[in-house]
């Protein structure tokens, strides 16, 4: 039971005119079997969105992990690129977690723009250095999130802005399509195989991308706290899932359905090449040697 489009809370239908159509996109899903819209270009009137949330004087935290080789590699492109694109006018406050503080670039930000750093054992197996990120991101949230921000994005370094990434983007709990799945039959989906995990799922509703995914502080520590629970239960029991954090996400979100959903814009693989439905690159995957960077 999908809402009709000017049934969405901030739908620019509401409040621009009644010509609804300018509005919808025909091409593509835009809304879950549970109620929940998934965000296309074309959906949303970005200046009324950002003048909704700048009126709530609302803060966004923005969390991100590099460690080790991932701080050279990644992460000063990624923050002046999030200066320019990520929620931008809004207050927003990062979290960076790294093994070498005094390595973290120095950005220069707009106002009302901070950044935090953490620091982070480099762990050997990299598998560890992603999964942890549960736990790391559920004590930031406790200690200093929840008293700071309304909402949080938790992302991957390895990945650039390089269009719009703003307040449309805010719900309860939201979770981003993965620009490999989003077009292909649930065959193909990732998920962990293995029925002696607890990240198992026999048929999920979507593939969900790891690399970005948020809400407000309370529905992510929830997510983080129980996804870390999960992992370390599988480490009790000598299993880990196929991939690692991200198996438990889809899992997650399997059970505790995301209330918004973003399309493959939010983080397309360029490499992909050109999709019809692909109308605006928002964050995109940045290269990466894995032999390089997984040794
Ligand atoms: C990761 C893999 C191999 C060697 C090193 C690392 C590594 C990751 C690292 O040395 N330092 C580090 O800070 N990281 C952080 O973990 C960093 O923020 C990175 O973006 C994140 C996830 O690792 P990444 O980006 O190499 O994994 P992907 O792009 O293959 O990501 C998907 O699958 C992962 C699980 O295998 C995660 O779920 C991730 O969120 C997914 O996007
Ligand atoms: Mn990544």
């Amino acid at each position: 039971k999908c809402p009709l489009p000017h049934e969405y809370p901030l739908h620019p239908g509401n409040h621009v005119d009644n010509s609804l159509d300018l509005w919808s996109r025909t091409d593509v899903q835009t809304c879950t079997y549970w109620g929940a819209p998934i965000i296309w270009d074309g959906m949303f009137d970005p200046e009324y969105y950002d003048e909704f949330y700048r009126k709530q004087n609302i803060t966004v935290a923005l969390t991100v992990f590099a460690v080790g080789r991932y701080l050279d590699l990644y992460l000063e492109k990624f923050l002046t690129s999030a200066e320019q694109h990520f929620m931008v006018g809004q207050r927003v406050v990062y979290y960076v977690f790294t093994d070498s503080p005094e390595k973290v670039p120095k950005i220069k930000m707009a106002a009302f723009r901070t950044l935090f750093t953490f620091k982070v054992e480099k762990y050997s197996r990299w598998q560890d250095v992603s999964m942890l990120r549960m736990k790391m991101i559920s004590d930031i949230i406790d200690s200093h999130v929840r008293h700071h921000a309304q909402y949080i994005f938790c992302l991957d370094v390895d990945q650039t802005f390089v269009g719009r990434f703003g307040t449309e983007a805010l719900g309860d709990m939201v979770a981003l399509l993965h620009s490999f799945y989003y077009r292909r039959p649930k065959f193909f989906y990732t998920y962990d195989q293995n029925p002696k995990s607890t990240a198992y799922i026999k048929t999920g509703d979507m593939y969900y991308h790891a690399a970005v995914f948020g809400g407000t502080w309370q529905r992510v520590k929830n997510l983080t706290q129980i996804c870390y629970d999960a992992i370390m239960q599988d480490k009790m029991n000598h299993v880990e899932a196929l991939w690692h954090d991200e198996s438990h996400l889809n899992k997650y979100f399997l059970l505790n359905k995301p209330t918004k959903l973003l399309s493959p814009e939010y983080c397309w693989a360029e490499y992909i090449g050109y999709r019809r439905d692909i109308h605006v690159h928002r964050l995109v995957w940045a290269e990466k040697n894995y032999k390089f960077v997984r040794q």
